[in-house]
């Protein structure tokens, strides 16, 4: 058994007040973590709060204790103040930061790099998804897992291997998704909630979008656009886009795809996403971006046409 993970849960049993907090943006991954984490902490007897800089989306609202995520942070003291998925300790938000009611912090993440501030770091780059983390925590107790964690962790892990279609998805993926399903996770009604209950809206938007596919001259970057037009067309909104990018990515020879999303008139948020074959991250530092080897992004001013006809050129130039 790890010591790191040995460490946390002598530290569980002894401290009272618990904080868990994720990233900006939550995805399924940092809400499910969050919450498995404090389904069980609150099994044990321990007091949980349960605090996310940004609002659970919509999508995630179906998984136990979403209601009781705070957009404050209670004026009380907190023992331990447990960090999930963040990458950087910037990314919990400035309340969690700069909160001058916590004893200790412990990190928890499977991130490339991840700087260690915590008093625990628990960083495994190998786990498929920080779930795959909390789950590790609480089998190294010896606690069994309830349905509540267990819809929570099956969450994490799905939704982070892309339905086990990433690289990601490792052996323990399906060893923890297996395990979940032993333990009274319905894989139908979790799939129904994430990948079948879409707002009409998101499609409606869609709609307007996928029209404006464009590709590269050489073929192998491909494009769609979202302006602010669309937005009010269809009473939308940038939140509504996660996902679009995957379809120019989903072509046949396309090995990178961006996403055009109009800020304000003359001004752009370009969104990249390769197959694998091409790093992105440097593709959009070039742009002064910055992300992932598979997803980034950059912000670029200019004309629809001018942005978009430079980024073609560079990226067929150094594909
Ligand atoms: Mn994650």
């Amino acid at each position: 058994m790890s010591t790191t993970i040995q460490k946390i849960n002598e530290t569980i049993a002894t401290a009272n007040t618990f904080l868990i907090t994720t990233h900006e943006s939550p995805d399924g991954d940092a809400v499910g973590s969050s919450l498995a984490l404090a389904s069980y902490l609150k099994s044990i007897g321990k007091d949980v709060t349960i605090h996310f800089c940004d609002p659970v989306p919509d999508l995630y609202r179906f998984l136990p204790l979403a209601e009781a995520v705070s957009q404050t942070i209670p004026d009380k003291h907190y023992d331990i103040c447990f960090v999930l998925d963040v990458g950087e300790f910037g990314r919990a938000g400035k309340a969690v930061v700069t909160c001058p009611n916590i004893g200790a912090f412990i990190n928890i993440d499977h991130h490339l790099s991840c700087d260690e501030f915590g008093l625990i770091n628990l960083i495994d780059s190998n786990a498929c998804a920080t779930g795959a983390l909390i789950y590790r925590i609480i089998k190294a107790a010896g606690h069994s897992i309830t349905n509540e964690i267990a819809q929570s962790i099956y969450t994490a892990v799905i939704t982070d291997t892309g339905s086990f279609r990433y690289s990601n998805s490792n052996p323990e993926a399906f060893v923890i998704a297996g395990e979940m399903i032993a333990c009274g996770v319905n894989a139908w009604n979790i799939a129904e909630k994430l990948y079948e209950s879409q707002p009409r809206k998101r499609l409606e938007l869609l709609a307007q979008v996928l029209p404006t596919l464009t590709f590269s001259p050489k073929g192998d970057v491909a494009s769609v656009t979202v302006t602010m037009d669309m937005y009010e067309k269809t009473g939308t909104g940038p939140e509504l886009t996660d996902g679009f990018i995957n379809y120019p990515r989903s072509i046949n020879g396309v090995e990178v795809a961006l996403l055009f999303r109009e800020l304000k008139p003359g001004s752009w948020k370009i969104g990249f996403r390769s197959k694998g074959k091409v790093d992105v991250a440097s593709l959009s530092a070039a742009f002064g971006g910055g992300g992932h080897h598979n997803a980034a992004g950059c912000n670029m001013d200019g004309t629809f046409t001018e942005v978009r006809d430079r980024l073609f050129s560079h990226l067929d130039k150094v594909l």
